[in-house]
């Protein structure tokens, strides 16, 4: 199975295009590099080198580990003690090599992607190539997406949205990629794109500055996933772009699993069906749109977290996703909620309550913490830290988060407490806070 079978991709980011010709040079240097290792991580900075760093690691067939840029010292050194991984410290784009190694199997590991929890450090999701072509191929056919199409997105390189979707997608289908570095409206505007992906908050933003939205009218279609699409957000880029986005559903361990086809009427709040070779039930009492949990199974879907084979995995062999959703007649989903409160989406990222908690004690001020995850109009939900505490401003408590995990994890509000609500059991309630 090749994952990329068609050698037309082209590749831009930010100032820097490599047509497939030379991003596949410079990516056979780096697999000769890498062959043999038993993983590779890669500072997955917003760069022309890091696709390059994971396409030479795909060709030797060695899992990669993207890490966050800004990763903090107790992340990265949990992260590569767990993985085994090697850093890979410097990539040339003017290197060439040919490589003409064994394509790997299909159930070998493409990428060891870390994700949160609701308590601990953040596990890793081994991905198969399989799971990735399956993903890909299924969303292709959901989007009519095609080597005419001109990707934009300046999403993150090293979540499923950003690296999986948006740069191993082009690299599958064989079309353009323009990454703009961040996901800016004006950015999104400038690169003229056929086809645009965008988190809720990009959206939103992009909703909220009507020049640059307007410029997204000759895209032909704009997806929005990683958290729930606003109906309003929908709306306003409707009237301002003549397009309703579509969305689609997925996680880490999962990949992207429900998508809803372009060619259908828009059904905002609704994520679709499953794609080709994935499975979705809602495992619910009643019958009929009761909300109920979320399971999913399928070629896509990992089959276990790193050193924890079996979590989250029911007796009868579905992935429990965590996520609450209904399912109508037509066998459309619509996600609903989440069960725990202790995973916090917000920009889209995912970030475990109980990783920015353990942070937050490893202050000397901190006696006691308990993050949330407060409604938000621009991030869907913020982070939000009560703790007890001494000596110390909230504006340093952020900075400290910022610092020893990556900065997307800080806490964008604190409120300091006297104590917090606990049960008889001494467990945090955290429903009283809010
Ligand atoms: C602010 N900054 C600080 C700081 N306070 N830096 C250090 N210490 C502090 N105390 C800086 C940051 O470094 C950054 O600087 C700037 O402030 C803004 O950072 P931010 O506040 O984090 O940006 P924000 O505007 O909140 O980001 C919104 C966003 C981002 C939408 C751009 O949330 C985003 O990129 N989201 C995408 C997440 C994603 O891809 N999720 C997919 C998961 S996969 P500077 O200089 O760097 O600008 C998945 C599966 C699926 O979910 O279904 O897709
Ligand atoms: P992550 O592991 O970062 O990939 O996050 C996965 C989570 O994002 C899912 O469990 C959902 O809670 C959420 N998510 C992804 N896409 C959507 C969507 N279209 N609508 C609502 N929630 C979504």
């Amino acid at each position: 199975m090749q994952l990329f079978p068609l050698a037309t991709a082209e590749v831009t980011v930010g100032d820097r295009t490599l047509p497939f010709d030379a991003l596949h040079g410079a990516a056979s240097a780096v697999a000769a590099r890498v062959q043999g290792a038993p993983a590779i991580a890669v500072r997955a900075e917003a760069t022309a080198e890091t696709v390059v760093a994971v396409v030479g690691c795909l060709l030797a067939g060695v899992p990669v580990v993207p890490l966050a840029p800004d990763s903090g010292p107790k992340e990265l050194s949990h992260v590569l003690g767990d993985s085994g991984a090697t850093l890979l410290e410097h990539v040339d784009l003017a290197s060439r090599g040919a490589w003409t190694g064994p394509e790997p199997g299909p159930d070998e590991t493409a990428l060891i992607l870390y994700t949160s929890g609701t308590t601990g450090l953040p596990k890793g999701v081994p991905v198969s190539r399989r799971a990735i072509a399956t993903c890909l191929d299924g969303l292709a056919e959901r989007w009519a997406w095609d080597p005419d199409d001109v990707l934009v997105h300046g999403l993150p390189l090293y979540h499923v949205h950003g690296l999986v979707l948006g740069v191993l997608g082009p690299l599958r289908v064989g079309g353009r990629l323009i990454h703009t570095v961040r996901p800016q409206p004006a950015l999104y505007a400038a690169a003229a794109g056929t086809l645009y992906f965008g988190v809720p908050t990009v959206w939103s933003r992009v909703a909220g500055d009507p020049d640059s939205a307007k410029a997204l009218r000759s895209a032909r279609l704009l997806v929005s996933g990683s958290a729930a699409l606003p109906g309003g957000v929908a709306r306003d880029l409707a009237a301002l772009t003549g397009l309703v986005p579509v969305e689609r559903y997925g996680m880490t361990e999962t990949l992207i699993t429900i998508a809803a086809d372009a060619r259908a009427e828009r059904r905002v709040g609704w994520v679709g069906t499953p794609i080709a070779g994935v499975s979705a039930r809602v495992n619910a009492d009643a019958d009929g749109e009761t909300p109920g949990d979320l399971q999913v199974r399928g070629e896509t879907v990992f089959t276990g977290y790193l050193g924890r084979a079996g979590a989250g995995f029911t007796d009868d062999g579905w992935f429990d996703t965590g996520d609450v959703a209904v399912v109508d007649r037509d066998g459309w989903f619509k996600i609903v909620g989440r069960k725990s409160t202790d995973l916090i989406k917000s920009g889209g990222y995912r970030i475990g309550a109980g990783e920015v908690e353990a942070a937050l004690l490893d202050h000397p001020g901190v006696s006691e913490a308990a993050v949330i995850g407060a409604p938000d109009a621009d991030l869907g939900e913020r982070v939000v830290a009560y703790v007890v505490a001494e000596g110390v401003s909230a504006a340093e408590l952020i900075d400290f988060v910022a610092r020893v995990l990556s900065v997307h994890k800080r806490p964008r509000e604190v409120r300091f407490v006297e104590g917090l609500p606990r049960n008889h059991m001494g467990k945090v309630q955290k429903a009283l806070l809010a």
